[in-house]
């Protein structure tokens, strides 16, 4: 097992992996910018080391500066989290290169992954459901056109290099598609250096589900039951939950088999995501495969009782998942709301500053993963995220239930925040018969608006 494990991130997720460690025996090595000296994962870090200013492109994204304080930590491994270098092939094939555990897949598969219309061969070829669309990417706008009377419109154009909803746009007719396809490629070449784009069926208001799959060295892959994350703002998920309340047994056995196997085909290792679209008549199709951590993971955890983040550094170490397929079990329902620093009554304009009082959420079946304290003052350099609190139940009404009672007794002062709207959010008729979609949102605030109660900090 390591020794000790350099953590490439900051805020909550550098917490949780830290925490991960403290349990394990594993001693840690943070890193921070100048705009984070004061943030809790230097704190609870072992050691810190100081990587540059604020601007993440000067500190959290520079990978010689990262590479330069494992060398001087002497540590064994280091885990990316999520965002910033966690998805970058290059980073992984350099921590690879200095002998440096790289906790995640390998670069390789990182790499394709990151193409999104290979990561969809990949899946085809695996036998599992996609979209209609072309078999790569589509080279000018009469193959668009012709493309898409075959398929029939609407259609979505989406960047090979993209994901999470980025540079995506659809078409109704000839004349959108046309303009569309090159709005998509300025887009995209300007956000990933890479213009090249592809076309699918656009499915309409569908619904956003995630298989969980961990694969060790040795070639086992394994499930851990999917997410529902439908509920989300402009690709911002609000709350997410597991198991998701629109699989029956039959179909979430097909979807996790489906994962699995297109996780076995290109030789996954450690923790990752196979994102499906289900649409209204119950097929499912895979979107994009994600090769991190993720946000919403602490949803899985509590639902099955297994701690991903622990698994991911045993993985990395070369140990062998100890269990089998038949060993996982949902055993409780359990919902995630991401409490972000913004104003919902104000079309969710960030909101950072100074935490002037800070009371967090306990008691039976909750759980609260955060950075922040009394005191502490947001960045407006970052993402706005407080805490995600999780709760969890025998089943989903009660665990939302519980999610109503935590989001009552968490008070924060000093900044605006999401909470009024999860706290809504909570009491929708449709949420709570688990009746919504990737649709609910607009939806949602469309009739809401007017009523948002105290935002106000
Ligand atoms: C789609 C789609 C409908 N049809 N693809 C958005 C994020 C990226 N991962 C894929 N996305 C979508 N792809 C087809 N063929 C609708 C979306 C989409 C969406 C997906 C998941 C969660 C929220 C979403 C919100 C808008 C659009």
């Amino acid at each position: 097992m390591f020794e000790k494990i350099l953590i490439a991130n900051r805020g909550e997720i550098a917490v949780r992996i830290i925490r991960a460690c403290r349990e394990m025996g594993i001693k840690t090595l943070a890193v921070f910018s100048e705009a984070d000296a004061t943030s809790m994962h230097v704190q609870l870090a072992d050691e810190a080391i100081c990587i540059g200013p604020a601007v993440s492109a000067n500190s959290y994204l520079k990978i010689d500066r990262i590479i330069s304080a494992a060398e001087v930590g002497d540590v064994d491994a280091i885990h990316p989290g999520f965002g910033f270098l966690a998805e970058n092939a290059h980073f992984a094939e350099v921590c690879e290169n200095c002998n440096i555990k790289f906790i995640g897949p390998r670069s390789s598969v990182i790499k394709m992954m990151g193409d999104k219309s290979v990561a969809k061969e990949a899946a085809r070829k695996a036998g599992a459901p996609v979209v209609p669309g072309s078999d790569g990417p589509v080279a000018n706008e009469q193959d668009a056109v012709k493309l898409a009377k075959k398929i029939g419109y609407p259609v979505i154009i989406k960047a090979v290099a993209g994901g999470g909803g980025r540079g995506m746009r659809i078409a109704h007719n000839d004349v959108s598609l046309v303009k569309g396809f090159h709005t998509a490629r300025t887009e995209a070449e300007r956000a990933f250096s890479n213009a090249a784009v592809y076309i699918e069926k656009y499915i309409e208001l569908p619904r956003h589900i995630e298989v969980q799959i961990i694969g060790d060295q040795r070639g086992k892959v394994l499930h851990l039951f999917e997410r529902e994350c439908s509920i989300q703002r402009r690709h911002q998920k609000l709350v997410e939950e597991s198991p998701s309340p629109a699989l029956d047994e039959s179909l979430r056995k097909h979807i996790t088999k489906a994962a699995v196997r297109i996780a076995e085909k290109v030789e996954y290792t450690n923790a990752g995501t196979i994102e499906f679209l289900l649409d209204a008549k119950g097929n499912f199709y895979f979107m994009e495969m994600n090769t991190r951590i993720q946000v919403e993971h602490p949803v899985t955890e509590e639902a099955v009782g297994i701690d991903i983040v622990k698994e991911q550094i045993r993985i990395a170490a070369g140990e062998p998942l100890p269990y089998e397929q038949r060993d996982i079990r949902i055993m409780r329902h359990a919902i995630e709301c991401r409490i972000n620093a913004e104003d919902p009554a104000n079309d969710f304009r960030p909101s950072p500053g100074k935490i002037e009082f800070y009371y967090c959420p306990g008691g039976p079946g909750v759980r609260v993963d955060s950075h922040c304290y009394a005191g502490y003052t947001i960045p407006p350099t970052y993402d706005s995220m407080i805490a995600k609190v999780i709760t969890y139940g025998t089943d989903r009404r009660a665990a939302i239930d519980r999610m109503s009672r935590a989001l009552s007794e968490f008070a924060i002062q000093g900044v605006k925040t999401t909470i009024p709207l999860q706290r809504a959010i909570m009491q929708d008729p449709d949420f709570r018969r688990g009746r919504y979609s990737t649709g609910f949102i607009d939806h949602f605030l469309g009739l809401k608006q007017i009523e948002m109660p105290d935002s106000a900090a």
